[in-house]
């Protein structure tokens, strides 16, 4: 490229990045990030009063409801309340409360809950209140959110501006399973990291926590029945107890995401073995763990059992994926045990996958496992297990072909650790493409973007999720028509580097729009 070229390219580059936190002000734009199902507004501004109040006139429940109270003391946080000076509000009209309307009683959060919300801010009245209505506290959550992005805060005047009132907010998700998936076997993540991404995916309205706790490199948390698993932790400060687990799933649930849990297995377990070396096909070769043996599955009870008391999500994740059985074939012990019983090592893959299956049933869980077990002997899986493709071949079509339902989480799209995949890239990928019919459609639970631990830890985690994980969020929760076309897909940035800066005022290390993961700043 000539000199002259590329200097203008970097020029245009820088350009595009250096973005200005405020929200656009051009009448008709929406900053909001994911775009709800249906909106509508006007062109009054108001002011946010600094004593906001929140209210449940006419709800039977949301006064009581410890999760919404404390929900709505973090939005006043993030919105930065206490910053604004009392007294000042130049004439504009003046919001003075959230109304928080809540229709059904409970606040279990569990896969399929309804997440729909109305959000209606008025431009007159007096008083003048936001109209929150949701069937559930987790609906209301979202609304609060939203609520929080109409929000400006405006430094020369010292107040929060709330632009192009009245606003009418219709919203649900598009589908019931929205993930990130974080690895805390290949690098430790602390408790307080895990807690900020929780923190960062509610923002985006993503719903599910995937925690691949355990892989061959690490075993970092405790398992009360077989204490020497931890062993295999890579130190003793890098470890989580039982209660950092519960304290990790409650912070999660009082926010709507669900944790769901993964031991990865047979495969990808190596770690188990550091405790309990039987576990292993022999000293030398050390994973897949021993098909042939009682003990690795009652290991995988007591595991599961444990598991139950702490991890109330419907959904536990096995694994399967990735299994080499070289091990079992070339241990003698094993290739003897398989002759004996008339398998040959792919029958044992199978075998032991079925096997961990019927466990985890028997603990009352349902089952996600990895597409391979679905590529090698998808007929004889249970039939309420749920595939999460993550190779490239498009499974998916043929899972609710077979009846099955499915997770999406093509690698060439949705894994985050893949930095030269694009916010557009992330944004593109369709989870319904080739699907059509439309009760093939509602087997695809939703999608999955995943952060892959080899190459992160705590340092990069936040800058190399976000805002890539955004684009994929606002795929799985705004309606397909809303959603921008590929030739359309330049008209987000502006949006997206709004909320990107949201996340940086949050305190969540969001990278620059600049299209890719990890990039330095402009
Ligand atoms: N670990 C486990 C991994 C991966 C998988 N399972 C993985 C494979 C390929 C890429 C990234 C991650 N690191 N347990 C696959 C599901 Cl590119």
């Amino acid at each position: 490229m000539a000199p002259a070229a590329a200097l203008s390219l970097l020029v245009a580059v820088a350009l595009m990045v250096v973005r200005s936190c405020t929200a656009a002000d051009d009448a008709g734009s929406v900053d909001l990030w994911p775009m709800p199902k249906s909106v509508t507004q006007g062109e009054q501004t108001l002011h946010v009063s600094k004593d906001l109040k929140m209210t449940a006139d006419g709800s039977k429940y949301a006064d009581v409801k410890a999760i919404i109270k404390d929900a709505f003391q973090r939005m006043v946080t993030v919105i930065d309340l206490d910053h604004v000076i009392n007294g000042s509000y130049q004439g504009l009209p003046l919001l003075t409360g959230v109304n928080v309307i809540v229709h059904l009683p409970g606040d279990e959060l569990n896969f399929g809950v309804d997440e729909s919300y109305n959000l209606s801010v008025p431009a007159t009245g007096n008083p003048l209140y936001a109209q929150i209505e949701a069937q559930t506290v987790f609906g209301a959550l979202h609304a609060l959110e939203t609520f929080s992005q109409l929000c400006n805060f405006d430094f020369s005047s010292r107040l929060i501006e709330l632009h192009s009132a009245p606003w009418i907010i219709t919203d649900m998700p598009r589908f019931p399973y929205r993930g990130l998936l974080i690895d805390t076997s290949r690098h430790y993540l602390p408790v307080p990291v895990i807690k900020s991404v929780i923190d960062s995916m509610t923002y985006s309205k993503l719903n599910v926590l995937h925690w691949h706790i355990v892989d061959e490199q690490s075993f970092p948390i405790e398992i009360p029945s077989y204490p020497k698993l931890w062993n295999g932790a890579y130190s003793y400060s890098e470890r989580y107890t039982t209660d950092d687990a519960i304290d990790i799933v409650q912070y999660a649930e009082k926010r709507g995401v669900n944790v769901l849990a993964e031991i990865d297995v047979p495969g990808h377990a190596l770690s188990w073995g550091v405790g309990y070396p039987s576990l292993w096909p022999s000293a030398t070769c050390k994973e897949p763990l021993d098909v042939s043996s009682d003990f690795t599955f009652q290991l995988i009870n007591g595991i599961l059992s444990d598991f139950s008391k702490v991890f109330k999500f419907k959904f536990v994740h096995l694994g399967g994926d990735e299994v080499n059985t070289d091990c079992w074939t070339s241990t003698p012990r094993i290739k003897a045990w398989l002759t004996q019983h008339g398998m040959n090592a792919s029958d044992a893959y199978r075998y032991f996958v079925l096997k961990a299956q019927k466990i985890a049933k028997s603990h009352g869980y349902d089952i996600i496992n990895w597409e391979e077990t679905f590529n090698n002997f998808g007929d004889k899986l249970d039939r309420k297990t749920v595939v999460h493709n993550w190779l490239g071949g498009g499974v998916a079509q043929k899972v609710v072909a077979a009846g099955l339902r499915c997770i999406v989480s093509n690698q060439d799209k949705w894994y985050l650790d893949h930095l030269e995949v694009t916010w557009e890239g992330f944004y593109m990928n369709e989870p319904l493409k080739n699907i059509n019919k439309p009760e093939q459609q509602k087997l695809v639970l939703g999608g999955e973007v995943c952060m892959w631990g080899e190459h992160i830890d705590a340092s990069d985690i936040q800058q190399t999720i976000w805002p890539r994980a955004a684009a994929a969020a606002e795929r799985l929760w705004t309606p397909f028509e809303k959603l921008a076309k590929e030739w359309e897909i330049a008209t987000l940035s502006a949006r997206l580097a709004r909320f990107r800066c949201l996340l940086n005022q949050r305190g969540i290390a969001a990278g620059p729009v600049t299209g890719y993961g990890r990039s330095a700043p402009a």
